[in-house]
């Protein structure tokens, strides 16, 4: 929706965090008078600049049902009794994703999945930034979209999480692509399929859709689409993808179709879901005709992203791994098989309903002991503890000091806790550099 449709609209901004606060100073930038609603009692201290607005701390069906138009933060579901009613009302609700797409008028490289968006995008972000194209990077990825729209930006490479998509329906990406799904959000979603079809969402006008081979939950089911061409990546062996990984005298290279392209390192991105995340990089950034010497000059100089499988430190030749971001099963699983030896993992939080038994055979495979944190704990015990040993603790510290006792020579430590991190910690982050300052503490 463009800012004049929304002149002479009663505008509701609900939910007032990262995303409702850059909602906030667009609707002040654009001059369009709102309303704000948060649940949070306690504001922010920015909440000054919301002089003369009317805020409402209850989601109250009759103030949402009210309003013409809803800019709703993705953080609430649109399953919210007082949503649902002013849905039934009538009501526009939409996101910000949705402001944005109205309001940009460059490229987007779109990029969603349940693992590895936020490494493709900044993967993305990384190469482009060593070509004259200039980048903006934004999003889920904790860049607000609306606050990222710059007079200078000739692409934007945007992350976007289910939650987005929900309330985005006139996003055009150039390029697009659902990377994976696997059991994430199954607190919000009815099924696995339905978070997927939110996902596929992604695709509705895209001009360039970029589809998993490996993940058929990714490919675009034609009802649901407007206009494509569709290109698939595959790490497992298939000569159907366009893009495809190839092994010759131990390396890694990355081919289109059949035509060598790139030679991909592994030493910084380990596993075989950063070839995917190679794949799909290489894929979106096709439609802007990269020059291929650019590609090979910048691919394999991505540091990776912190607490993605991230290296943190050597001890007594055990290997210290911080992958705070594997928040569901499929990342912990991925991460598990990345590891360079045996594997003491660290896990737990809050398991969003997810299925721990998913886990089974990468733990049979390749845990040695499970060091377990976090509410859902007794879950994920009750899921593995036949498998191997498993230990409780109270911190994370206690955790690192637990894993460093059953570690030896050759083995890894790995913190990917298969879950969310807001029983113990504020955020994802704060839970990787806990864990990274206990494990200094260990080396020093
Ligand atoms: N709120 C209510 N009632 C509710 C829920 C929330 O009033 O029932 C209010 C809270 O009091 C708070 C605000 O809503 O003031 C929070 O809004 P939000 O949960 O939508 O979060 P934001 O701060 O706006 O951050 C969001 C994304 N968070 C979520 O989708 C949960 C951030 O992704 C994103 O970086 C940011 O927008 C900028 O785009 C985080 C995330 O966890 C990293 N994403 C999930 C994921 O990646 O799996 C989807």
């Amino acid at each position: 929706m463009k800012p004049e449709q929304l002149a002479n609209k009663s505008v509701l901004v609900v939910g007032l965090g990262v995303t409702g606060w850059s909602v906030v100073r667009y609707m002040q930038a654009n001059e369009i008078a709102f309303a704000v609603a948060d649940e949070r009692a306690q504001l922010d201290d920015n909440a000054g600049t919301l002089a003369g607005v009317e805020l409402h701390t209850r989601f109250d069906a009759a103030t949402f049902s009210a309003a013409d138009v809803i800019v709703l933060s993705p953080g609430i579901p649109r399953s919210h009794p007082a949503i649902v009613a002013a849905l039934h009302g009538g009501v526009k609700v939409i996101g910000d994703i949705e402001l944005f797409a109205s309001a940009v008028n460059k490229p987007v490289i779109a990029v969603t999945g349940s693992n590895g968006k936020s490494t493709v995008v900044s993967w993305i972000e990384h190469i482009l930034a060593q070509t004259e194209i200039e980048a903006v990077l934004c999003g889920n990825i904790g860049k607000p979209a609306l606050d990222s729209i710059s007079q200078t930006a000739e692409v934007y490479v945007l992350e976007l999480s289910s939650y987005q998509l929900e309330s985005t329906e006139s996003l055009a990406p150039l390029a697009a692509s659902v990377l994976n799904i696997s059991d994430d959000h199954m607190d919000r979603y009815d099924s696995i399929e339905h978070y997927a079809q939110v996902k596929r969402h992604i695709y509705n006008n895209c001009e360039h859709l970029i589809a998993n081979r490996d993940d058929a939950r990714t490919w675009p089911v034609p009802a649901e689409l407007s206009v494509n061409k569709e290109s698939y990546f595959a790490v497992e062996t298939d000569n159907a993808a366009d893009y495809r990984c190839i092994e010759r005298d131990n390396k890694c290279l990355i081919v289109k179709e059949d035509k060598e392209l790139l030679e991909l390192s592994s030493t910084r991105l380990p596993g075989r879901h950063n070839r995917a995340n190679a794949l799909a990089t290489v894929a979106l950034l096709a439609p802007l005709n990269i020059d291929e010497s650019v590609l090979q000059a910048t691919i394999n100089t991505f540091a990776g992203l912190p607490h993605r499988t991230e290296l943190v430190a050597e001890i007594d030749q055990v290997h210290w791994y911080n992958d705070s971001k594997g928040t569901n099963i499929d990342a912990c699983e991925k991460a598990i098989e990345a590891m360079p030896g045996p594997v003491v993992l660290i896990a737990g939080g809050l398991g969003k309903g997810a299925d721990f038994r998913v886990l089974r055979d990468a733990v049979s495979k390749y845990v040695k002991a499970l060091v377990l944190i976090g509410r859902d704990r007794q879950l994920m015990a009750d899921a593995l503890q036949d498998l191997t040993d498993v230990q409780f603790c109270d911190s994370i510290n206690d955790a690192v000091i637990a894993a460093s006792k059953i570690a030896v020579k050759g083995d890894a430590v790995l913190m990917s806790p298969a879950c969310a991190s807001f029983d113990m910690f504020e955020n994802f982050e704060q839970r990787g550099f806990l864990f990274c300052e206990a494990v200094q503490e260990l080396a020093a």
